[in-house]
């Protein structure tokens, strides 16, 4: 895959090699490390986090696309909250651009109240799927024209951006300047021959015109040294070595405005009103806006995560970093890249009628059901294929089935006629061997305390997949534990009997602690009914809070002998297909019994 930089024509190159020459002889190194905190290390003691999503582009109707970087950067946020951290969370539009401009014409309406409307509807569906976004910024807000004016002076007066003429192709879809070697022929829909951009398919049209070049060209070998020294900034490693391949290439200088009388829905650049400020540098300031900048963005702006999906990846782990180390500013922590939805084994588009309307899907399957199918199946490295048929299964199997049927089971009044936490009988289960536990409940002990080590690694690298199997996995050794020993065999009347089982339910309680405790930053509503029927008030919920087991040790237990909380139903009802449309999903009061 080659980068799809812009580039300027021979005669003109050859001015602005000349030009840049003269310019670096008289500009000093900019330096990657200068900034503090500028690697993948965190400061030890800063317990801040910022995470972004990308802003999205208000040219259409948000999609399920929209919504899965939405809850990956939701989980991440809700997860680095339950361990402690100051955490700060922003989603928003990307509104200005010739992309937007040209869809508020063919709607017919003032480009602003186009993107109103549009942006709207992203924040409804965002609030509607529980995404806790702390900042929601639009970029055609007041407070992001002055960030951005602001970023436009700095890298102006360090002398990185000049004026040159920029020929070549543009894809006004994706808002991206081409290489000749990046664009290709293809038939429209009336089968007239077109060009287009190999990496999206998208049309691209050839454009001449004098506008502001950015000195890209001036920062290759600094973004490769901060990619070598940095290995863990641009996640997964696949999407960090395309990267480093990309920039082996030849870098040219970047467009970063467009004549005016062509793009007039834009911020002008400053002191030039015939020239608008390219929309990708318009937008990627938005990351700044929202940490403060100019002025108060030190204490964010240091701790800045972004997760993205592949399409924009040069954008931010080239452009973005770039401009920043013009700007003398610290470069993102991570850049959490992810790959794409599928449906139908199809992209997504409008012309194939396979676009998935992300509410319409969360109504049916419900907000944590969407959000625990998309962060369950959602693979980073690879490219994944959305179907309601896999959406049910999975949730059937996972949520309804195992750990619901779990709770049900360790909750149910036949086995705890009254209605508590019961006590663990340390003769029935000792640390060794001896009692009635056999070597199969042991190995699930030590999965299960080891699982909050493995769950938090896993949601920190955003192998979010990786965390939900180990739960998973978890979960289905504790109904194997529950299963095996048959509580509901036993006889009460025996005080053996009963402490043994009084010990089961608790081990398969505090079990489902762990996993209500660790599985809040994916499914919030599941974990808060959980914990609720458990009894575990709000302040024990967090990642300190975990210590599993305690009685185990000879540690008294918080929660033992306390009632259990209400009864409000089971955790997540199955959903059944409607024998005459396989595809519409219908939710059943019953929950599975696994016995
Ligand atoms: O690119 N599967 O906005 P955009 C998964 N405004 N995620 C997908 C997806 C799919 N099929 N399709 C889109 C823009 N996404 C710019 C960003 S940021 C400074 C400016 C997600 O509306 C994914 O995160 O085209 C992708 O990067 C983003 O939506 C693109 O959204």
């Amino acid at each position: 895959m080659k980068l799809p930089f812009c580039f300027i024509t021979r005669g003109s190159r050859m001015f602005y090699r000349l030009q840049q020459k003269e310019f670096l002889s008289h500009f000093p190194r900019l330096d990657v490390t200068a900034s503090r905190c500028g690697s993948t290390q965190m400061c030890k003691d800063d317990k801040s986090f910022y995470i972004t999503t990308p802003i999205f582009y208000v040219n259409a109707s948000p999609h399920l696309g929209h919504l899965y970087s939405a809850v990956i950067a939701d989980c991440l946020h809700r997860s680095k909250l339950l361990q402690g951290f100051n955490s700060r969370f922003a989603t928003g539009t990307d509104e200005h651009g010739l992309k937007i401009q040209q869809a508020a014409e063919a709607a017919g309406k003032d480009p602003l109240i186009f993107c109103t409307d549009v942006s709207e509807r992203f924040k409804h569906l965002f609030n509607s799927c529980n995404i806790s976004f702390t900042d929601y910024i639009r970029t055609t807000e007041q407070r992001h024209r002055q960030a951005v004016e602001h970023f436009w002076s700095v890298l102006w007066n360090k002398g990185l951006i000049y004026k040159g003429i920029y020929e070549g192709w543009y894809s006004t879809q994706d808002e991206s300047f081409l290489m000749p070697s990046q664009v290709g022929e293809a038939l429209d829909s009336s089968g007239k021959e077109i060009k287009v951009s190999l990496e999206s398919g998208h049309k691209v049209e050839w454009m001449k015109e004098e506008n502001y070049m950015f000195r890209l060209s001036m920062f290759q070998s600094q973004l490769i040294n901060w990619l070598r020294e940095n290995p863990r900034v641009v996640q997964p490693e696949r999407f960090h070595q395309a990267v480093l391949q990309w920039l082996q290439e030849d870098l040219p200088d970047l467009s970063v405005s467009r004549q005016r009388s062509r793009l007039q829905w834009g911020i002008p650049v400053p002191g030039d009103t015939e020239q608008t400020i390219y929309v990708w540098l318009d937008a990627l300031v938005n990351y700044l806006t929202v940490a403060g900048y100019p002025d108060k963005h030190n204490q964010w702006w240091h701790m800045a995560h972004h997760v993205i999906g592949k399409d924009i990846l040069k954008f931010h782990t080239i452009y973005w970093p770039a401009f920043l180390l013009g700007a003398g500013l610290p470069l993102p922590q991570v850049i959490y890249v992810h790959s794409h939805w599928t449906v139908g084994g199809k992209k997504m588009s409008k012309s194939l009628g396979n676009v998935i309307d992300p509410l319409e899907h969360s109504q049916t399957f419900t907000n944590d059901g969407m959000r625990y199918f998309l962060l369950r199946q959602g693979v980073p490295d690879s490219d994944c294929d959305y179907t309601q048929h896999k959406v049910m299964k999975l949730l059937n199997a996972e949520l309804a089935d195992s750990l619901g049927g779990l709770l049900n089971r360790c909750t149910a009044p036949a086995l705890n006629p009254f209605q508590v936490y019961p006590s663990f009988c340390s003769q029935s289960f000792p640390s060794d061997q001896g009692g009635r536990a056999v070597t199969d409940d042991y190995h699930m002990l030590a999965a299960v305390k080891h699982l909050p080590t493995v769950v938090e690694q896993h949601y920190h690298s955003m192998h979010i997949y990786k965390a939900l199997e180990a739960i998973s996995s978890c979960v289905r050794q504790t109904n194997g534990f529950v299963q095996r020993h048959a509580p509901w065999k036993l006889d009460r009347g025996d005080s053996k009997d009963q402490r043994w089982l009084d010990t089961i339910i608790h081990v398969a309680l505090e079990c489902l602690r762990i996993y209500g405790t660790l599985l809040q930053p994916v499914v919030p509503e599941i974990s808060n009914k959980l914990l609720t029927r458990l009894g575990v008030q709000p302040g024990k919920r967090s990642w300190d809070a975990l210590n599993f087991l305690p009685r185990s040790q000879g540690m008294d237990c918080p929660f033992e002998g306390r009632p259990l909380g209400p009864d409000s139903g089971v955790l997540f009802s199955r959903l059944e297909t409607q024998s005459d449309d396989k595809q519409k999903p219908k939710k059943t009061k019953k929950s599975a019994n696994l016995k």
